[in-house]
């Protein structure tokens, strides 16, 4: 008796909340819903032997004491972009090419949000991820299953994986930061942002409290009833199987159709509840879009056609002077804030002072600013005013505006750069970079912590970092023993970064992450760099003469070498975890199709690289060795007819000497 009620409520309220939340179609009022709602509650809290993972009440619950990383079975892969009709059309030319017949296009709205991947095992919903860098992401399922378009079962029984985007509509963001100006708490800058917050809460009774859903856009089928033949009926399908997907999506015969799908959303996106940013043009057809493959970011059989960036008006009020690591001193515009494509900005780049003279910009003159590629706003032009020619033209400094140092220019440069390597701005703009993602990766030691750590004297330059202990950071604001505990960790656990994060976190001119790696892959150990001639390194592919100009004078400079000592002297490794390059697969051409099961194709690809080989997107008379995944398309038969020896994963990963 009591498990067939619960059975009965646990169905009913899965139908009205599919109704409300996928549907958009209510059908019994909140009040009704709730009451229900508190009755399954209360028999399953009496009765816990009888609650099942499909049950609304599993939604919410657990506290996550961290997102664990999760690595993704298939990638999820970024979208190349195209900006205008003229390179839609270039694109569809590309894409006819390397197809028999008529290429129709799915044209779907690109949704502002974040991508996330959901794994369902028959039938259960079972993972839910970020998709982080497409290889590995966050494991979020516990805040996901709060998420009502987020099905916990499916209408029928299904290993799939789906691909969506989880948003926030405009109105509740709206109405979320009302409520945190309220409230005294953190105000989102955009619908994005404020999804991302909520979607990063350890407790996931929060990530609740949000108005957050989601449109489901593709689909891995694994095993279902169906098998579509085409992109349009697998969002047909996962429909059926109760995702939410966009309405807006429409079947176009050819790139006009696509076209004039993405003129006419250039503005009826304003009415939508919900941001996006562009539209997403797909081949239609399955087998097409396995014959044209990926490129090593991006699908080639889609693209990502992006709005243009919106533009508006406001006052300069400013012109403040920042200084970079590399001492470049950079102008940037202090404004009237005002809302632009959906978030408040109140400063803008100005790039250098050349920017400024060539715009003719004035401290009180009106300003067109305009979102680039959604990063960073920038001045784009001067409003043409009266007012203008009264107001003093803008001058350039002449001294360091944090150190009153001389400023100097730099040959073939329009930038001016402050001449004291030891400004203030510069060592805590190179702290800064140390620490960063890209760098060092320290997670818990942000600006505010590097200023007050360099302000108390305790960190002048990277090494400072080593000699800190738990109890310096008690010094700093605010921080309590377990931050600094986190401080002090991540601070010792970046001593076993890889070699090629250590030196693109030196700031060494010109050298950056790419750089970094294409070092540390030719020369065998931080030494052999260290004693490299400037001809060595400019013998690098990818590294030119500046560059290894810039790098020899870097390790030739005394007090440069006087920081590596210190470095090794504390630990720091940087003989071990430099991976060296074999030859065993010199002058052999690889071609990868397929999916692998124990990595990714770009992984196979790096590994093929790290030993002597090449590979390639096409099979061609030149091809050593076609590597078959699962689903291997139309390079299989073209390696068949041309006689190339094909290896399965199994085989490949013997040749790697890794089975
Ligand atoms: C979106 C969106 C994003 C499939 C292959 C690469 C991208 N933001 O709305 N991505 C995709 O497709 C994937 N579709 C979309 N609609």
């Amino acid at each position: 008796m009591i498990k067939e009620r619960i059975d009965f409520l646990k169905e009913a309220l899965n139908k009205y909340s599919y109704n409300y939340y996928v549907l958009d179609n209510p059908l019994i009022s909140d009040f009704e819903y709730d009451n229900l709602y508190k009755e399954l509650e209360a028999l399953e809290q009496n009765n816990p032997e009888y609650i099942s993972p499909d049950s609304p009440t599993q939604r919410v619950g657990g506290i996550s004491s961290s997102f664990e990383e999760h690595k993704h079975k298939y990638r999820l892969y970024s979208l190349d972009n195209t900006y205008n009709a003229e390179e839609l059309r270039k694109w569809y030319e590309r894409v006819q090419k390397e197809c028999t017949g008529k290429v129709e296009l799915v044209c779907e709205l690109k949704i502002d949000g974040l991508a996330i991947a959901l794994t369902y095992k028959n039938g259960y919903f079972e993972t839910g991820v970020t998709r982080g860098d497409g290889i590995t992401g966050e494991n979020i399922t516990q805040n996901l299953k709060t998420v009502k378009a987020v099905p916990l079962k499916l209408f029928e029984d299904a290993d799939i994986e789906v691909r969506g985007e989880i948003y926030m509509p405009k109105s509740s963001f709206e109405k979320l930061n009302e409520e945190n100006i309220e409230n005294g708490e953190k105000v989102f800058a955009n619908p994005r942002n404020a999804a991302a917050g909520s979607l990063r809460q350890i407790d996931s009774s929060i990530t609740a409290k949000r108005d957050l859903s989601m449109f489901t856009y593709t689909a891995i089928i694994e095993r279902a009833g169906e098998k579509p033949q085409t992109h349009w009926d697998s969002i047909q399908y996962i429909k059926k199987l109760g995702f939410k997907t966009n309405p807006h999506i429409r079947l176009v015969d050819d790139i006009e159709g696509a076209i004039q799908f993405c003129k006419d959303w250039e503005t009826k996106r304003f009415d939508l509840d919900y941001a996006t940013d562009g539209v997403v043009i797909k081949v239609n057809r399955l087998d097409y879009q396995n014959e044209l493959g990926f490129t090593s970011r991006a699908p080639k059989w889609a693209t990502a056609f992006k709005f243009p960036p919106e533009e508006i008006s406001t006052e300069l009020k400013d012109i403040e002077l920042g200084v970079g690591k590399t001492g470049a001193v950079t102008p940037v515009a202090v404004l009237e804030p005002v809302n632009l494509a959906g978030s408040t900005v109140s400063r803008a780049s100005l790039h250098n002072f050349d920017e400024i003279k060539r715009l003719d910009v004035r401290i009180g003159d009106r300003v067109l600013i305009k979102k680039a590629a959604e990063i960073i706003p920038k001045v784009i032009k001067v409003i043409d005013s009266e007012q203008h020619y009264s107001l003093p033209e803008y001058t350039p400094p002449c001294e360091c505006p944090i150190c009153h140092s001389a400023l100097t220019t730099r040959e073939g440069e329009v930038n001016l750069y402050c001449s004291n390597e030891q400004c203030p701005s510069i060592l805590k703009a190179k702290l800064e970079y140390w620490v960063s993602k890209e760098a060092m990766d320290m997670d818990f030691i942000g600006p505010s912590v590097i200023e007050q750590l360099f302000n108390l004297g305790l960190v002048k330059n990277p090494l400072d970092f080593y000699k800190l202990s738990p109890e310096d950071f008690l010094k700093l604001d605010l921080v309590k023993e377990k931050s600094a505990n986190n401080m002090y960790t991540s601070i010792q656990e970046s001593k076993h970064k890889p070699v090629s994060r250590f030196i693109t976190a030196l700031s060494i001119r010109h050298v950056g992450k790419e750089t970094a790696e294409l070092l540390v892959n030719e020369l065998s150990s931080l030494d052999e760099i260290k004693n490299a001639s400037v001809e060595t390194l400019a013998n690098i592919e990818g590294i030119g003469e500046k560059i290894a100009q810039s790098i020899y004078y870097y390790f030739h400079n005394e007090e440069n070498l006087k920081m590596l000592e210190g470095f090794a002297s504390i630990g720091f490794n940087f003989e071990n975890n430099i991976q060296n390059k074999t030859t065993e697969l010199a002058g052999k051409t690889f071609v990868l199709t397929g999916t692998l099961t124990s990595m990714t194709r770009d992984e196979a690809g790096e590994k093929i690289k790290q030993k002597g080989g090449k590979t390639s997107s096409s099979v061609s008379k030149n091809t050593s060795f076609v590597i078959a995944g699962a689903n291997p398309g139309s390079k299989l038969d073209k390696a068949e007819k041309l006689g190339v020896i094909i290896l399965n994963e199994e085989e490949f990963l013997n040749m790697l000497g890794e089975n």
